[in-house]
């Protein structure tokens, strides 16, 4: 079968295997999964990284400087990013290109970037399978950047090995509106843009955050890294961090990895059986027919889903055969 050459040559770290097989898992085509079926015990070598922040705080410029950085210790990296359409970036073909440049003589660095299209559920799927990709190709390091709106992305973000959160001077509300979120999974704070006004300030509102926040003696506090990602300035210094966050979590990353299977085989799982529902259990149009009684206030969606699951685990003692009970 193609996809098990091709899963072989991305395995030997063949880049033109590698950006094939993102495509694939890209566009939701069968071989995707194929292909991480193929690949999968092969993973977990990579560290990987999630970046996070609000549109244009400057995650990229800041993960194109943490790349070379990386590069210079020695380790491969593997970017991929979730660039939105913005202003910023002219969207994630040109933001491509253009940081592709800058690493062009490096066959060290793959840099790929995911278009934002369709729902997100999908691209936060796709995000963490492409790292599976990098991480398979044999690239040491991947990093995952994210614009942090949506809780799919978010959760991809958390899950990595390390999570760091980007802010800009001047974020102060932002920081107030975010703070649930937040504080609950930076790792690591960077405040980008430190040639800006107002650094101080942003500093001193993530510091008054973690005022309210409990550690324990040997419990890690999220550190607070001033950068400009524009020069260069502080990304040592962000790398110092990651560091020593890799050094500190050396025997929990177990956890935080059984934390990102589980979030893993969860989506696939509702995924699969919402598919094997409306596939195989309902006739065609009764989800939506269902849809329209709870919204007409007929029916609640707690009694739709229970009589749903009666209907799935009917079927499936039946063999598979037939549609269940007859539907509504
Ligand atoms: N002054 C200043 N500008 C910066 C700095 N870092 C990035 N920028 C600029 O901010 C703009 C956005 O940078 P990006 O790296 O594209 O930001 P991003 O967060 O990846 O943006 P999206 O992916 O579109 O959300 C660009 O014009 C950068 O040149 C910085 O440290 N200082
Ligand atoms: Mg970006």
């Amino acid at each position: 079968m193609m996809t098990v050459s091709l899963a072989d040559r991305l395995l030997a770290g063949d880049s033109r295997a590698l950006a094939r097989a993102i495509s694939f898992v890209e566009n939701e085509a069968s071989e995707g999964a194929e292909i991480i079926r193929r690949i999968f015990t092969r993973t977990g070598q990579a560290y990987l990284i999630g970046v996070t922040g609000a549109p244009g705080a400057g995650k990229s410029t800041l993960v194109d400087r943490l790349t070379a950085a990386i590069r210079a210790a020695g380790p491969t990296v593997g970017v991929v990013a979730v660039d939105p359409t913005s202003p910023f970036s002219g969207g994630a073909i040109l933001g491509d290109r253009v940081r592709m440049q800058a690493h062009a003589s490096d066959a060290g660095v793959f840099i790929r970037s995911m278009a934002t299209r369709g729902h997100l559920g999908g691209l936060a799927r796709a995000t963490s399978e492409v790292a599976l990709l990098l991480d398979a190709s044999g690239k040491q390091t991947v990093i995952i950047e994210t614009v942090g709106v949506g809780q799919d992305e978010v959760d991809i973000v958390r899950t990595a090995d390390v999570s760091i959160v980007t802010l800009v001077p001047g974020a102060g509300d932002e920081v107030q509106a975010l703070k649930a979120g937040i504080m609950e999974i930076a790792d690591i704070f960077v405040v980008n843009k430190a040639d800006r006004e107002g650094v101080d300030r942003t500093v001193a509102s993530i510091e008054s955050l973690q005022a309210l926040q409990t550690f324990g003696a040997g419990d890690w506090r999220p550190p607070i890294v001033k950068t400009v990602a524009t020069t260069g300035e502080g990304v040592a210094d962000l790398l110092a961090a990651v560091d020593r966050f890799r050094a500190h979590t050396k025997d929990s990353l177990g956890s935080r990895r059984k934390a990102r299977a589980e979030f893993r085989l969860r989506e696939i799982l509702s995924r699969r059986f919402l598919q094997r529902v409306e596939d195989d259990v309902l006739r065609p149009g009764e989800f939506e027919a269902y849809l329209e009684r709870i919204a007409r206030r007929e029916l609640d969606p707690y009694s739709a889903a229970s009589e749903i699951m009666t209907r799935a685990l009917a079927h499936q003692a039946a063999g598979g055969r037939g549609h269940g009970r007859e539907g509504p």
